[in-house]
């Protein structure tokens, strides 16, 4: 028994040790053969600063063109440094930021000095990665000569498109930024994604013992995982329930706003401006790759991270479905339940594990309809619907160009209402017209017919249905009389009541009189004795 929990516990450090969520699958024997099992994933923590790009902000802002001297802080009337962009030995540029420096030699980019004060000394750097990145540690940045007064750390997750920011860093947070400082000790599980103002890396402490500004990763991390980080199951499983945790963490470029430099005091000395300038000497950035749970490799491919998606993914990120493997939509590998998580692999309609829910992307949810034993989607999106959201909704036709799985499948059919007898269409997108009406939508009319809020059969025309007596044909739809006519073709002349239209009568008898003396010379003859 005791010996049983022994081995129990020598497993479950073995496991730790080994790191979770490394493998994203194994090989297992059962009674039936070996079988691959699958879990869900992720690369390894790297020094994410080797791969990053750095670029700086406004241009000149790098010391040293032209050649320029400097002090220091703690010394400024000893100003023998010279910062000159020509000579290798002197010369400070970004990329020592994430150098990897040996034997000791501390290299360091380096502003110009603070020559134009009161103009204020601002610097940009931004870092780029063309890869989303999650945070696995603090981010650690180095200032020579003095922390920055005021910095603004942003990041973005949409490769530089939009920022945000992700931490104030001020001596004074209330005057400078309007927000009460913070630690991150002072966040609760509740608001540990809040962006907080911070004075810990601004004071001023003597520029020899505090070098850091950091981003605390650790210290987030700890509020679930515990002080030494050993609950990693506890944070994990945070990371899928609390909504904008794992974002919180995540980015694909950093940005740093350098607003104010050290000043070595309250007060800038205006007679020794050459003290004031950056330098950073070392960023660091502890991060992994993120794959969604979908890959534990992550390489450099053509100078990009590029994660080696396995799952059946594919994408930077692992963030779709390989092709023909639609059955269901995509989606994240999940740190739950612990330790091996769930893989949710992507799918071919064909295997066995989709073929129970097989809704070609358009739906992961399925119910069992018992008395026809069928296993059927529900809610079919993109307009889709049938057992597998393998059909169009009605009102919608199929998308020859697109496959089974993709979104735009079903084409709206955009029947005319007035000329369509309902809004359905065939199979390629032909409504079914009223008389009359014509086109793919019914939105014509046959010749003969004129369109008015659907068609019409011609009233008049110019070939058959002339208008009469110099009547005019008005589109279509009527004859527009002289005075003296009526009818639909004007044929018929107007004689009012009390007017005289002898002349006309005369002319023309109207043929009910006609009928009439007919009818009575019949019978006179028929009356007259012979
Ligand atoms: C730094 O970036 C911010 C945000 O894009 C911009 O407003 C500011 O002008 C930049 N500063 C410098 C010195 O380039
Ligand atoms: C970013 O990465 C993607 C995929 O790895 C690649 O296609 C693209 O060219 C890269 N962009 C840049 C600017 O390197
Ligand atoms: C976070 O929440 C705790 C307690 O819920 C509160 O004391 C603290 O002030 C909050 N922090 C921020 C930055 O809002
Ligand atoms: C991915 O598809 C291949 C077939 O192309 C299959 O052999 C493999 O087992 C699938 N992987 C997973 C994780 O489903
Ligand atoms: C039909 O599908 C193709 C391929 O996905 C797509 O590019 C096109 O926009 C779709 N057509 C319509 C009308 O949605
Ligand atoms: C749809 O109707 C049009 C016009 O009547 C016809 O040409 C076409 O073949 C029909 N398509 C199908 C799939 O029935
Ligand atoms: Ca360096």
């Amino acid at each position: 028994m005791l010996l049983q929990a022994v081995f129990l516990l020598l497993l479950h450090c073995l496991a730790s040790t080994l790191g979770q969520y490394e493998l994203c699958k194994s090989l297992v024997s059962t009674d039936e053969g070996s079988v691959w099992e699958h879990y869900a994933c992720q690369p390894k923590p790297a020094s994410m600063k080797d791969h990053m790009r750095i670029k700086v902000d406004p241009p000149g802002i790098t010391c040293g063109n032209p050649p320029e001297r400097f002090c220091t802080l703690e010394n400024p009337y000893l100003c023998s440094d010279e910062c000159d962009a020509s000579n290798p030995d002197l010369a400070h540029p970004p990329q020592l930021m994430q150098d990897r420096e040996r034997n000791g030699l501390l290299t360091y980019w380096q502003t110009v000095t603070w020559r134009r004060h009161p103009e204020p000394l601002l610097a940009n750097i931004t870092m780029s990665w063309n890869k989303s990145l999650e945070l696995t540690d603090d981010i650690q940045i180095t200032f020579e000569y003095g922390r920055p007064t005021i910095m603004i750390m942003d990041k973005s997750m949409d490769h530089g498109r939009s920022w945000q920011p992700y931490q104030y860093y001020a001596d004074d947070c209330m005057e400078t930024f309007n927000m009460s400082p913070k630690r991150v000790r002072d966040l609760s599980p509740a608001n540990i994604t809040r962006v907080i103002c911070t004075e810990q890396y601004s004071r001023w402490v003597g520029s020899k013992s505090e070098k850091n500004v950091k981003f605390e990763v650790r210290a987030r991390f700890a509020v679930f995982a515990g002080p030494r980080l050993l609950n990693m199951d506890s944070l994990y499983t945070r990371m899928e329930s609390m909504k904008g945790l794992r974002d919180f963490f995540t980015f694909t470029n950093l940005r740093l706003r350098l607003l104010k430099p050290a000043l070595g005091g309250t007060y800038v000395q205006r007679d020794n401006l050459l003290k004031y300038f950056y330098a950073i000497s070392n960023v660091e950035v502890p991060a992994r790759c993120k794959c969604n749970l979908h890959a534990s490799q992550c390489l450099l491919l053509d100078g990009n991270l590029q994660c080696q998606c396995e799952h059946n993914t594919t994408g930077q990120d692992c963030q779709r479905c390989r092709k023909g493997f639609k059955a269901k939509s995509w989606k994240a590998g999940s740190y739950l339940p612990t330790p091996n998580g769930t893989p949710n692999t992507c799918t071919n309609a064909g295997s066995p594990s989709g073929s129970n829910c097989e809704c070609y992307g358009h739906s992961n949810r399925c119910s069992y309809i018992d008395y026809l034993n069928i296993v059927t989607c529900v809610s079919c999106k993109h307009n889709t619907r049938g057992q597998n959201c393998q059909h169009c909704r009605l009102g919608y036709f199929r998308n020859a160009s697109a496959e089974l799985d993709d979104e735009s499948v079903c084409i709206e059919c955009n029947c005319n209402q007035m000329g369509s007898v309902h809004d359905r269409c065939n199979g390629t997108g032909f409504c079914q017209c009223k008389d009359g009406a014509t086109g793919a939508k019914c939105d014509d009319c046959l010749p003969g017919y004129y369109w008015k809020q659907g068609c019409y059969a011609n009233v008049c025309d110019e070939e058959m249905l002339l208008c009469q007596n110099g009547g005019t044909c008005y589109q279509n739809q009527k004859c527009i009389c002289p005075p003296e006519f009526k009818g639909v073709l004007c044929q018929q002349p107007r004689c009012e009541a009390g007017k005289d239209c002898n002349a006309a009568s005369s002319l023309h008898p109207p043929t009910a009189t006609l009928l009439l003396c007919t009818l009575l010379a019949h019978l006179l003859a028929t009356l007259t004795p012979h």
